[in-house]
């Protein structure tokens, strides 16, 4: 049980260096009471029942190793800490250093206690410069548990994950799986065995295999808990099949497997249109959800009209006063009213519920349709907007000046834009052709 100092190996001759330097008389009162101090450790505890002992003294300790770890080595020996610089032959130190004195037997009194006992006078090499800085030091180490049962493997497939309570079970023992689906999936198949791995080279009369191919032995039963949790028991005792030729190599497999939810809400169906696109932000909305459509016109156009609705799809056969369709048609049933987000944005929202109207026998032939119209942007004196500039709009817009034809007719004959059309905006539509020329 011998721990090794960092400064063990200079220790004889210091330490007989240190005996013919310090006078013997310093320990001549038996009652000095060494302080007990601990090596910090980790993965565990250790306790005194006392935090000093005198000379003859009997400490006993109590070991508390964390769970999943036990005891791996524990020493005690009466060391003289060397404070920073007290020692000449070397530069001033940041930490102190211990040297040893004189190791003590450790008698294991059960699992968890050890006692040792201070020798009941100076002697040898217990005789420090400064009997202050000599301390009973305790130093434990703690080491992991080996571990026992079988490995819990879990062949993670895409679409989710499944985690076990457990790294490894033994016979007997429950494991319970959290089952966590992506979004838009949920379990499909959940199975658990024992199984072994075959080696590459552990079947004779093959091809040497992958490593990764698991043979079960025996089945174990699931029982569902709740939506996201499963659980199992392993048998209590090897028996029938459980006898592979390598036991080290069974583990728990537990294979899940995922599949996509069915889609749920009516699809949102962009009827297709000319100089521009419409997108929606969701593929399928549910009953009183609000979808958002982006609106990009192309260049040179702006929307004309949008609008949405809701109605459903009836094949041929549906509809009996008519004869059978080769194509189905959608019936309209209720408008959406649009709300302008801003200039290319449009939202609307679903009723909250379906209404007489909007009962086909085949609820999923529901659908949302949206369509939208694009216009060409308006040129400041194309008063026909046929797109041109040309002696057509002066023409027009003469004649109604003249009050020969409706202005009406002609939105974009008020060229200059102050709500009136008269000879101002024929003279800046004849500005505008002769700049063209
Ligand atoms: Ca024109
Ligand atoms: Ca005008």
């Amino acid at each position: 049980m011998m721990k090794n100092y960092a400064l063990k190996a200079m220790l004889g001759c210091l330490v007989v260096l240190l005996a013919v330097m310090m006078p013997s008389t310093a320990f001549a009162d038996g009652n000095t009471s060494f302080p007990i101090n601990f090596e910090a450790t980790t993965n565990g505890t250790v306790t005194a029942d006392k935090t000093n002992a005198s000379l003859g003294e009997t400490v006993t300790l109590t070991v508390t190793p964390a769970a999943g770890y036990e005891l791996d080595t524990i020493y005690a020996a009466i060391v003289y800490q060397i404070q920073g610089g007290t020692e000449p032959a070397r530069a001033p130190r940041k930490a102190p250093l211990f040297l040893n004195l004189g190791e003590l037997t450790l008698t294991k009194v059960d699992d968890t206690h050890y006692s040792f006992t201070l020798p009941t006078e100076i002697s040898g090499t217990l005789t420090p410069e400064n009997i202050e800085n000599v301390v009973v030091r305790v130093e434990p180490l703690f080491k992991e548990l080996p571990a026992t049962g079988f490995p819990v493997s879990i062949n993670q497939t895409a679409n989710g994950t499944v985690t076990s309570d457990k790294a490894r079970a033994n016979l007997g023992e429950t494991v319970t799986l959290t089952v966590t689906p992506n979004e838009g999936f949920e379990l499909d198949t959940i199975s658990a065995s024992m199984a072994y791995e075959v080696q590459s080279s552990g079947e004779s009369g093959r091809a040497p295999r992958k490593a990764g191919l698991f043979v079960s032995v025996v089945s174990l039963t699931l029982t569902k808990i709740d939506d996201t949790h499963y659980s199992f028991t392993l048998p209590t005792e090897i028996s029938g099949t459980l006898t592979p030729e390598n036991i080290e190599n069974v583990v728990v497999r537990v294979e899940p497997l995922f599949k996509e939810l069915p889609a749920t809400g009516f699809p949102i169906n962009i009827i297709e249109t000319a100089n521009g696109t419409i997108t929606a932000d969701k593929a399928r909305a549910n009953l009183g959800e609000t979808v958002t459509l982006t609106v990009t016109p192309s260049t040179g156009y702006q929307l004309d009209t949008i609008e949405a609705y809701i109605g459903y799809e009836i094949t041929g056969t549906d509809d009996p006063a008519r004869t059978p369709r080769k194509a189905p048609i959608y019936l309209n049933v209720m408008d959406l009213s649009l709300t302008k987000v801003d200039d290319t944005h449009y939202s609307f929202t679903l009723p909250s519920e379906i209404n007489a109207e909007l009962t086909p026998k085949d609820l999923s032939s529901i659908q949302v349709r949206v369509s939208a119209k694009f216009k060409a942007n308006r040129i400041p004196g194309d008063v026909n907007e046929d797109g041109n500039l040309d002696i057509a709009d002066l023409n027009i817009l003469t004649n109604i000046v003249l009050g020969m034809t409706a202005a009406e007719e002609y939105p974009n004959a008020d060229i200059n834009g102050d709500g009136a059309v008269n000879t101002s905006d024929l003279n800046l539509l004849t500005t505008i052709l002769l700049e063209k020329q």
